[in-house]
């Protein structure tokens, strides 16, 4: 058996053509059924259901042999224990600074000011700042991060954007791009040993669905 670990939501979404490419269909819809572990058109492989951030711990662990997970996901993991043999070109978005569109950054910045910068992406954010020179106190958020700037919580935000339809939702600007993100695509290092053959096909599959779409 083989096990691939995938998110609701954007991730399964966006995963699903590329399975359908590769010939495999998944039992089940995850927003219709409660089923946390779901079977596919080739009976050797399941699905199992797990939040975004947990995807790479379950990789890792060997509660899952493959896994799909966002770049700003796996940075703060850290990918010890993964494999990452392919870039599924997915859920894109692109890591961001944002403030109110009434703060002044670049004065703040240039004036060597220590700035308060909200996060749930701290390792990022962290080397970001350092990379610039810039001091920052983190804080740690779980969620809802845009809200930081306009409560007087955080000077900035480190967060995802995609659309900028959040940020300008909430009278915020985005003043800085860190990195582009995509969903990549993680292995077990051990399964890809003991399961290696019908893991490669799987990656291979899923590599040549990733070539057509973007041909
Ligand atoms: O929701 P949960 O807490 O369970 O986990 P999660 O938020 O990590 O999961 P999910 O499914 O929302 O995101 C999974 C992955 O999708 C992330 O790890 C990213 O790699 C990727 N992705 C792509 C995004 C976005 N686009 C995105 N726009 N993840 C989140 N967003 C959020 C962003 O944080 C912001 O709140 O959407 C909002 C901005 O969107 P726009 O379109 O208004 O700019
Ligand atoms: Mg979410």
């Amino acid at each position: 058996m083989i096990t691939l670990a995938l998110s609701k939501g954007r991730i399964f979404d966006e995963t699903l053509p590329l399975l359908a490419a590769a010939g495999i269909t998944i039992d089940e819809d995850p927003e219709k059924s409660r089923k946390l572990i779901l079977g596919t058109s080739r009976p050797e492989l399941r699905v199992v259901l797990v939040r975004a951030s947990d995807v790479p711990t379950y990789v890792q662990y060997g509660g899952a042999d493959l896994g799909v997970a966002g770049k700003d996901v796996l940075i703060e993991h850290g990918g010890e224990g993964l494999f990452q043999p392919l870039d599924l070109r997915i859920a894109k978005c692109r890591m961001s600074v944002a403030v109110r569109d009434d703060f002044d950054y670049a004065a703040a910045v240039r004036q060597g000011s220590r700035l308060r910068v909200a996060t749930k992406y701290t390792l990022t954010a962290r080397q970001h700042f350092a990379d610039k020179g810039v001091h920052v106190d983190l804080i740690k958020l779980y969620g809802s991060m845009e809200l930081a700037p306009l409560t007087g919580l955080a000077d900035a935000i480190v967060d995802l954007v995609s659309t900028g339809s959040t940020l300008k939702a909430n009278h915020l600007v985005e003043v800085e791009r860190i990195m582009d993100i995509s969903s990549r695509l993680v292995v077990n290092q051990a399964a890809l040993k003991l399961k290696r053959e019908p893991i490669r096909r799987l990656i291979d599959a899923l590599g040549a669905a990733v070539s057509k779409e973007v041909a």
